[in-house]
């Protein structure tokens, strides 16, 4: 996402359908450290950053001050969308009736997603088991599929999740999308069968469960998990800051009701827990982790907590970790050892991307987090490449704020066909150059 922010939120009664009448999205590029300032005071944010862009999200009540100020300060903007309220009925436009089986042109809710999971697992005995790997703060089971062909011995493995971030409703529907096109290409397709000879994907398609859930009964804008605790009356934490990976260090709030809110502690989070246990449980055998967002369309790999680069694991060299050193990010001219796997991930992102835009020429950038998007701790992809998971990347999909979040129903088609040829095309990478 573009960071996007709640100005003068007015508190919603919990049984009622938040509406969006005449708010607005402002897309704001910062051009100085007084800027930043500004758009902080007006905007409560952690994550503005100099010459980066900031959506922000402003209450018909505030438009006209908002605008004001905005003008008075020299700060460039623009409006994304004049009426949210108008953009997310819009969203929902395919006019689809009743299709004889499950529609994957369509966002679905959890109750269709949850009945899809068991009907598919059913349907496809021979390629696909599920397993309960927790329960949300609500009570729902959080269960990921398992594809790949059935081997006596244990494989290696990619972890694919979607829906950490409730609102981001094209990541579930692109994890549904894979695993349909998975069932229906083994066998005729000769990369997907071959990966799924080779190796198994992991696929959890809504990782943060109650908070997809409440996007649909009551606010289309929520991002966080649901969790309540004592102490404050807001909700929920956001799952990609509550990672074990330089947490609340920065770009996350302390602030329970802010919507980067870090959580009491790492892993406070159920769902963060059950997915890092996960994980670690099966450490041995995930050689990638591949985790979908939007929106953006940026190919993200670590790291987001430090402007730091990735640095070459210890062990895959048998030499002490050393840093590597942003000049050699830039230029790549000589790749020594420490860069080389910086330099790795670069490549296979930049392959990924080029694969992706080669069906319907969406753009693409790739780069380590902190630079691409912002500085931000405790995301997942973060976390799990210091786990030792070499493969690590973030996917933020379609599109780049004309919609947004509420990318509309005709786009999940496209937006899904062109992101499989990137997740292929990483996967392929991954199946060759097993460790
Ligand atoms: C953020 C972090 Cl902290 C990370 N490690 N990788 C990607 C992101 C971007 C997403 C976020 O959580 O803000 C985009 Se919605
Ligand atoms: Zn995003
Ligand atoms: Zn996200
Ligand atoms: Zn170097």
């Amino acid at each position: 996402m573009k960071v996007l922010l709640l100005l003068g939120f007015v508190a919603v009664a919990l049984a009622e359908v938040a509406r969006f009448d005449g708010e607005k999205v402002i897309r704001i590029r910062p051009k100085t450290e007084e800027h930043v300032t500004i758009i902080k005071e007006i905007a409560d944010s952690v994550e503005v950053v100099v010459s980066s862009e900031v959506d922000i999200h402003v209450s018909a009540a505030h438009a006209d001050i908002v605008s004001t100020l905005l003008l008075q300060s020299e700060l460039e903007h623009e409006v994304l969308v004049e009426d949210l309220q108008a953009s997310v009925e819009d969203q929902l436009d395919n006019q689809e009736i009743s299709p004889r089986s499950y529609n994957y042109m369509k966002y679905n809710s959890w109750d269709k997603v949850e009945a899809w999971i068991s009907s598919m697992a059913a349907s496809n005995p021979s390629l696909m088991t599920t397993e309960v790997i927790g329960q949300t703060f609500e009570g729902r089971s959080m269960t990921v599929m398992k594809i790949g062909k059935q081997s006596s011995s244990t494989k290696p493995a990619i972890f694919l999740d979607c829906g950490i971030h409730a609102r981001e409703w094209i990541s579930p529907a692109f994890c549904q999308w894979f695993v349909k096109e998975a069932m229906e290409t083994y066998g005729s397709d000769a990369q997907m069968t071959s990966l799924l000879d080779q190796m198994d994907v992991i696929v959890l398609p809504v990782f943060n469960i109650d908070g997809y859930v409440y996007t649909w009964t009551n606010n289309r804008m929520w991002r966080k998990t649901r969790s309540r605790r004592s102490g404050s009356s807001c909700i929920g934490a956001d799952p990609n800051r509550n990672f074990d990976a330089g947490w609340c260090t920065t770009g996350a709030s302390s602030n329970p009701c802010s919507d980067t809110y870090c959580g009491a502690k790492a892993e406070s989070e159920v769902e963060v827990k059950a997915v890092a246990d996960y994980i670690r449980k099966h450490l041995s055998t995930i050689k990638a982790y591949l985790t979908v967002h939007s929106y953006s369309q940026l190919l993200l790999f670590p790291y987001s907590y430090t402007y730091q680069l990735a640095e070459h694991h210890s062990e895959l060299v048998g030499a002490p970790a050393a840093r590597c050193s942003p000049s050699h990010f830039h230029t790549f001219t000589h790749i020594t050892p420490p860069c080389y796997l910086l330099w790795q991930h670069q490549a296979l992102a930049e392959g990924a991307s080029k694969a992706l835009r080669s069906l319907y020429g969406t753009q693409y950038t790739s780069g380590p987090g902190a630079v691409t998007i912002y500085p931000a701790a405790g995301g997942s992809d973060d976390w799990a490449y210091d786990l030792g998971v070499k493969y690590s990347y973030t996917f933020e999909l379609r599109d780049t704020g004309r919609y947004g979040f509420l990318l509309p129903e005709s786009q999940i088609k496209p937006t899904c066909e062109e992101t499989m040829l990137a997740v292929k095309y990483i996967a392929a990478h991954v199946q060759k150059n097993l460790y």
